[in-house]
């Protein structure tokens, strides 16, 4: 028997911890936390340690191609071999691009965070669509575009270790990130001050010198009255605002209208703690360290410009303890950078095709973060043919079946396919629906290289033995299906040069002067950076500063400064709150799991068997329902609602209730596997309204009842 040991990064989450893998015969039998990593210092997780290793080896591992034998999502398969998988695959695109057109062709992935973003993306180029849909509209997209627009180019910058504050916003570090967990520990060992904003009492606001408790989604009034403070006090940074910002006199004026005892009222902080969390803040330096909790709700994009607003009123950009700016070794590529460089691109008038591209610029289309489309409008596509037919889709690492809202529309949107194809590990409510399911490597078959600007570092990704049964990466996938398509005059412009996935890598690393062999050795490499390279790297705006007001968003006619704009939730009539009492919270993140993964490892589902809905004692008792009993949700406006299990308990706010997402049970019968009765999605409508920058629907902040029910 052979035993080594070899570096890697766990590729499972976006904590992306470093990693030790004990390969033995072919298989990794033992994987604990590298403390050397520079990033993760040796954070890690159960998930890192053991649910990865039982998804690659597991009975439920998708070994071979499926192709559909009787109708969609009977669960009747035969087992192909790839040429014909392939065949198949090019068959149908290819048909669906002559009859409707290459843009009829979509794609969807998680993002462009993965190399199976940019492949995606790419390959779906080559085809000659701009059409690939990414869940970052769920997840991030609102923080991303801040950042991008405002010019920071901070986001996973924080510099928990030298903060003197720490300001931590709608983040829950200890369920979804154990890195920043270990890190604020570590801060607060040696004296950091923490700010909790969060309506939620978390373990984080437990240990916080100040917890700001506002009523959900009015956080952009707290940030902006903490920037009136800063500078009615004279405690916001002058020499930063005056070299490296616009707009701070336009900016002070809005902040204006948001004096503490405003704020107050908007908000439900009491204005003393508001000035409190300002002081704090002022007396840096100070991180801002942001989550999912302001994010993917349709006013995301102004609260994130909002408080980076702050961020760079107070000046904490760039300097130890603060915001650092991403950095990169010179000549280093990072995979969405791939999506903007005019070597890959489509032509300008294609990619205006973009679905979601006229309503949403700065999100979809040539002008976009990721130039993704707007996903709810192409699942109208799908639906009802406009703007144009889409009626092929090729699904690659996501779950849209459970992750996306509105369960039943999606679900009757991929069953009305043309053309269905997903690649994944294992079979879940998506696969279940395709007309062909391709078998994936996981991340500890896969080699990637990728840039970790909280180390900051290049991480690597070992792939620690060939694949399993006949699963292939997704740049195997595509490549083999480009030269299909191109021997069936199917493609565009071949827009994947790279053969191999190390070839991939190998451009990746460009001319960094870093080595696959270098990062084979040790499983990341650091490079020479500094803080505060403000003059020879500007920032990445129209004007090379800090947009405090934005000429982006002037000149597409939006409100070029951050501002407060009401939830929906709270601009409801009498009657509609007495009807729905309650404000629903989404998406917190559980340790066990990583969003839909894992339900089918028996380790996790004792400890984590069912999704929960956390409601205060109060509210739980006002319509019975007792701790641990199966309760009904049902969300204004929608025909249908969800069964979750009532968690009782005094962390939420009375009035509001808050789940998880990702459930389904392999176990249930198929093709939903409980998708449309215990997923909370099955209960959400996908929008409007929609964020007006990232067209992100609501996935909190929702007005929603609760009554008891029986169990599934
Ligand atoms: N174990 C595990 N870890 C994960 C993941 C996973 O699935 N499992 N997923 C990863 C991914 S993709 C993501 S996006 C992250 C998400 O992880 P986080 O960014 O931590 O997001 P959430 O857990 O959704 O919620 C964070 C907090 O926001 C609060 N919140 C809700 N509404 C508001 C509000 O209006 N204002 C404020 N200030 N706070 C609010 C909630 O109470 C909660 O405490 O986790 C990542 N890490
Ligand atoms: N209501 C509501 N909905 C939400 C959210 C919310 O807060 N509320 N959160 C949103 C957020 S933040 C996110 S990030 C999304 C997550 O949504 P998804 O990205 O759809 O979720 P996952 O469960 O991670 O996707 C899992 C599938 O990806 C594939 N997969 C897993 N690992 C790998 C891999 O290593 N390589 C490849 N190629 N494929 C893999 C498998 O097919 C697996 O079944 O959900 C969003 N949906
Ligand atoms: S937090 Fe867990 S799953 Fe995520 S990268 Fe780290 S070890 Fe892997
Ligand atoms: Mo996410």
């Amino acid at each position: 028997m052979t035993a080594e040991t070899v570096p890697s990064t766990c590729w499972e989450c976006n904590a992306t911890c470093g990693s030790l893998m004990t390969v033995e015969d072919g298989r990794v039998t033992r994987i604990t936390p590298n403390r050397d990593h520079p990033a993760s210092k040796g954070a890690f997780c159960a998930k890192g340690v053991r649910a990865v290793s039982e998804w690659t080896y597991g009975d439920d591992r998708l070994l071979t191609p499926l192709r559909r034998v009787g109708a969609r999502g009977a669960g009747r398969w035969e087992r192909v071999d790839w040429d014909v998988a392939l065949d198949t695959m090019a068959d149908g695109i290819a048909e669906v691009r002559s009859r409707y057109g290459p843009p009829s062709i979509a794609g969807a992935v998680s993002g462009a965070f993965f190399s199976r973003g940019a492949v995606v993306a790419l390959l779906l180029r080559s085809i000659g669509s701009p059409n690939w849909m990414i869940n970052q509209d769920l997840c991030g997209g609102c923080r991303a575009v801040s950042d991008r627009v405002t010019g920071l180019g901070i986001t996973n910058g924080e510099d928990i270790e030298n903060a003197r504050c720490i300001l931590l916003v709608g983040r829950n570090p200890r369920e979804a990130d154990p890195v920043q967990w270990r890190a604020l520990a570590t801060a607060r060992a040696r004296g950091a001050r923490l700010v909790v904003v969060d309506p939620k009492r978390t373990h984080a606001a437990d240990r916080a010198d100040l917890w700001l408790r506002p009523r959900p989604g009015t956080d952009a009034a707290i940030a902006l009255a903490m920037i009136h403070v800063l500078v009615a006090e004279g405690r916001h940074d002058r020499d930063f605002v005056s070299r490296w910002s616009v707009g701070f006199d336009a900016l002070v004026e809005r902040a204006s209208h948001y004096p503490p005892a405003e704020a107050a009222r908007l908000t439900g902080v009491p204005a003393e703690d508001i000035v409190s969390a300002a002081r704090m803040y002022a007396d840096g330096p100070s991180t801002f360290v942001s989550g999912h909790g302001i994010d993917a709700f349709s006013a995301g994009f102004q609260t994130f410009r909002a408080f980076h607003c702050l961020v760079a009123v107070s000046g904490n950009v760039d300097r130890p303890g603060g915001n650092r700016r991403v950095k990169r070794p010179p000549g280093f590529r990072q995979y969405i950078d791939l999506l903007h460089d005019p070597a890959f691109r489509l032509p300008e008038a294609t990619e205006r095709l973009t679905i979601g591209a006229e309503r949403f610029p700065l999100w979809a289309g040539p002008r976009g973060w990721q130039t993704a489309c707007h996903n709810p409008s192409v699942i109208d596509a799908i639906l009802t043919g406009r703007p144009y037919p889409v009626r092929a889709l090729y699904v690659s690492g996501v779950n849209i079946a459970v992750t996306y809202p509105d369960t039943r529309r999606t679900v009757a949107a991929l069953e009305s396919l043309d053309f269905l194809a997903v690649a994944t590990q294992t079979m879940n409510p998506t696969a279940a629906r395709a007309d062909l399911v391709l078998p994936k490597t996981t991340t500890l078959e896969e080699e990637e290289v990728s840039l970790q600007p909280g180390g900051p570092c290049v991480s690597y990704t070992r792939a620690a033995h060939p694949p399993r049964g006949e699963a292939r990466c997704d740049l195997d996938i595509a490549v083999e299906l480009l030269d299909r398509l191109e021997a069936r005059g199917a493609l565009g412009t071949r827009l994947i040069p790279w053969r191999s996935q190390r070839e991939l890598n190998v451009y990746l690393l460009g001319d960094s002067g870093i080595t696959i062999e270098q990062l084979r050795a040790t499983g990341f490499a650091t490079f020479p950076w500094t803080h505060g390279d403000l003059e020879t790297r500007p920032f990445a705006t129209p004007s090379g500063k800090v947009e405090l007001a934005s000429s982006v968003l002037a000149e597409l006619g939006l409100d070029p400064l951050p501002d407060l704009v009401a939830p929906a939730c709270d601009d409801v009539g009498d009657a509609l709150r007495a009807a729905y009492p309650l404000v629903l919270n989404t998406g917190e993140r559980e340790k066990s799991y990583h969003h839909s993964r894992f339900r089918e490892q028996a380790w996790l589902r004792a400890l984590s068997p069912d999704p929960t809905l956390q409601i205060h004692p109060d509210d739980a008792a006002a319509v019975g329902v007792a701790d641990d009993a199966w309760v009904a949700l049902e969300v204004h406006g929608r025909p249908h609602g969800c069964r979750l299990r009532a968690r009782v308990t005094d962390r939420v706010t009375p009035g509001t209730v808050s789940t998880g997402i990702g459930w389904w049970r392999p176990e249930s019968p198929g093709p939903w596997h409980g998708a449309l009765d215990v997923n909370v999605n099955a209960a959400l409508a996908y929008g409007p309204p929609w964020d007006p920058v990232t067209g992100s629907a609501d996935s909190r902040n929702i007005r929603c009842r609760v009554r008891p029910s029986s169990a599934p």
